[in-house]
């Protein structure tokens, strides 16, 4: 079983994602801070919309051995610099969430690329909310 750290921005979906993978209720809960489910660690959005927090994200990175970059179909802001993997010292897969949003396949392909570009080995593309494709993820998580 792999320790994954999810980051992504506010409100991207990473801890309803950790819900639908952890089969848990759906409920919406504001991360405040670092907080450890199993073998998840969720992070605050805040860590990576404020780039004097990165150092936190490096830090916590250390308690894993896998980091997944998550990105919401729904939400063209740039997220993540290019290259951002760089930063961790273990591999780096990339998740798409809110696939059931969706309306055009331009948005997936995207949210796709965002992650590439930063360092994505390999990307899912998931709904956090209706739990389409998570079994993927728990997948390659549990493994
Ligand atoms: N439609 C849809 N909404 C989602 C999905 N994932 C999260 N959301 C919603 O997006 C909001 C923020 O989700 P949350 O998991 O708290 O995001 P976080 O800040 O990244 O932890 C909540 O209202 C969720 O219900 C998804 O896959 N599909
Ligand atoms: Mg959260």
């Amino acid at each position: 079983m792999k320790r994954a750290m999810f980051v992504g921005a506010i409100g991207c979906g990473k801890t309803t994602l950790l819900q639908q993978l952890k089969h848990q209720t759906i409920a919406y809960d504001k991360t405040q801070s670092v907080e450890f489910f199993q073998n998840i660690i969720d992070t605050p959005g805040e860590y990576i919309e404020h780039r004097q927090m990165y150092t936190f994200l490096a830090t916590t990175a250390m308690d894993a051995n896998v980091v997944v970059l998550i990105q919401s179909a729904t939400d063209q802001r740039l997220i993540f610099p290019e290259a951002f993997a760089t930063m961790f010292g273990c591999p780096v897969v990339g998740v798409v969430t809110k696939l059931d949003l969706v309306t055009t396949d331009k948005d997936i392909a995207w949210a796709q690329r965002q992650l590439r570009q930063a360092g994505a080995t390999q990307v899912f593309q998931v709904s956090g909310l209706t739990g389409t494709n998570v079994d993927q993820l728990r997948a390659y998580l549990d493994d």
